[in-house]
């Protein structure tokens, strides 16, 4: 069935942009789940403020209408038309294919119609604009079957709206047999007074000489850090490590390729370097093939990135046994295994990921716990969230929707919040810019911060080195067996 609880993202975009700004969307009514008539239709949306009323006929066509007044239930029993200058009518997809369009209110004055006996009208009573809801069941047609005892010789559109030449043909396809209707409440998001994140201790560029200044720690043995960067097609990898690249460039870079595309764009297993002047800083970050939709993960290969056994540069994902007999690394160092794992997440695949992604996440969850290893969630993407924090990324802590997509991401992941790290890449910017940069610096000192934390471990659970107490039930036995051959020799000598 078209349209459940969540309604696509790239509709509540649109809406976004049609309304000029950020907004929320809030379900209140679904004709498949709540049944159909006026009243359950005023049960559900009257009073709620501005809505938008969503068709999805059986043809594939979605359309509907936004107003930002409210829908009542008139006692007197009389149809009220009622006055809407940013009212609109709009087509999202024409028989499955894609194509937003808007159709501006001309006449305010009569934008809709609502009645106790009505579903919504948008334009008058007698000759509607566009009609969304049929009556009495979903699934019927409207032949003389409309609640308003309407036929579809009735729809007028053009009327009260623009329709700009578009004819109702070319919106609904003539066909008025819903699959469903929703109608959802719109809402302006909230502005948090206080950020939901403390994050303000050190400014841009203390975190930058603090991840210059990193060290791993002091006997683990490791010269550089590896942090794993791990995700699906297009999560937004290698523009985090191109935004890391760039911040100490000192200039927008595109060192690795960054792009969509069905396929991971990234081919090969890469371990990037950072270089601040002549010196290479003290970590890597392990760029990795975008894990695919319905495309099987090989766990050998998976354990062989945890573990350090596949060299930088390496083509494929999966080992075959040539490969394993000429490139795997065979006795890797604790320099060449990951110190932290990356689970690189774009913010508006939250709410949509695909099932088959999430297992291969718990799988490297599952490898990653075994060994120790920390995992965080690089959140990318954040800007795509609400056109506010687009325009300002300084909102980002002060957004409640980038708060509550952290919240579900950590909930869907397993992780604590604290682990969950909202960067925007560096993307359609031609120059650094400081907040992109604040945020891509706190994400990796927390990341570094945690590989240290593991090597702490790593060295705490080492076997301390045998002390002098622990080899005395050695020297006792010597000493006896010394004793023993003296007093013999001793003995024979007499
Ligand atoms: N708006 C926005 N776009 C981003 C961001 N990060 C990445 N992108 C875009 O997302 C697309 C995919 O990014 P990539 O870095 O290539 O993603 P990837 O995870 O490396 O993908 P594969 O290598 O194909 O697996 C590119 O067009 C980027 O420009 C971000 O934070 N904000
Ligand atoms: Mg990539």
């Amino acid at each position: 069935m078209a349209g459940t609880e969540e309604l696509e993202k790239r509709f509540r975009e649109q809406f976004c942009k049609w309304m000029g700004r950020s907004v929320d969307f809030k379900l209140v009514y679904s004709a498949s789940r709540d049944g159909m008539s006026p009243e359950i239709f005023h049960q559900k949306c009257d009073n709620k403020g501005p809505t938008v009323v969503i068709g999805y006929n059986t043809d594939g066509c979605v359309f509907g209408g936004y107003t930002s007044v409210e829908w009542k239930a008139c006692t007197c029993g009389t149809a009220q038309t009622r006055r809407d200058e940013k009212a609109f009518l709009f087509s999202l997809k024409f028989m499955n294919t894609y194509s937003p369009r808007i159709f501006p209110v001309k006449n305010p004055e009569l934008a809709i119609t609502t009645c106790s006996t009505h579903s919504p009208v948008f334009g008058v009573a007698a000759t509607p604009d566009m009609v969304i809801i049929p009556n009495k069941e979903v699934n019927k047609d409207i032949n003389r079957n409309f609640d308003t005892g309407l036929t579809r010789e009735d729809i007028k559109f053009g009327t009260v709206y623009d329709n700009g030449y578009f004819t109702m043909q070319q919106v609904t396809s003539n066909n008025y047999i819903f699959k469903n209707v929703e109608i959802y409440q719109i809402m302006d998001p909230v502005r948090l007074d206080k950020p939901w994140r403390d994050d303000n201790k050190y400014n841009t560029a203390t975190l930058r000489k603090m991840v210059e200044d990193y060290c791993p720690v002091g006997d683990a043995g490791v010269t550089q850090s590896r942090i794993l960067l791990i995700g699906s097609v297009g999560a937004g990898k290698s523009s985090y490590f191109n935004t890391i690249n760039s911040i100490f460039r000192g200039h927008v870079t595109c060192q690795a390729s960054t792009g969509s595309a069905e396929f991971s764009l990234t081919t090969k297993y890469r371990c990037h370097q950072f270089r601040n002047d002549s010196t290479y800083l003290k970590f890597l970050l392990c760029d990795t093939r975008g894990m695919e939709n319905g495309r099987g993960i090989d766990e050998y290969y998976l354990t062989g990135l945890l573990d350090g056994h596949v060299p930088d540069g390496y083509m494929s994902d999966k080992f075959s046994p040539i490969d394993i007999l000429l490139s795997y690394i065979k006795t890797p160092t604790v320099n060449s295994k990951i110190h932290c794992v990356a689970f690189v997440i774009d913010s508006g695949s939250v709410d949509v990921m695909n099932k088959s992604i999430l297992s291969k996440f718990k799988l490297v969850q599952n490898l990653a716990n075994q060994r120790g290893i920390p995992q965080v969630i690089l959140l990318t993407k954040v800007d795509q969230i609400e056109l506010d924090v687009d325009k300002d990324l300084t909102q980002l802590l002060h957004s409640s929707r980038v708060a509550y997509v952290v919240d579900q991401v950590a909930q869907l992941i397993g992780l604590p919040r604290g682990h969950v790290l909202p960067v925007k890449n560096y993307e359609k910017e031609t120059e650094l810019n400081e907040t992109v940069d604040r945020f891509a610096l706190l994400s990796l000192q927390k990341m570094l911060r945690f590989a240290n934390d593991y090597m702490y471990e790593l060295l705490d659970t080492r076997q301390p080195p045998r002390t002098l107490s622990s080899y005395s039930w050695v020297i006792a036995i010597a000493l006896l067996l010394f004793s023993i051959f003296c007093s013999l020799w001793i003995s024979q000598r007499r």
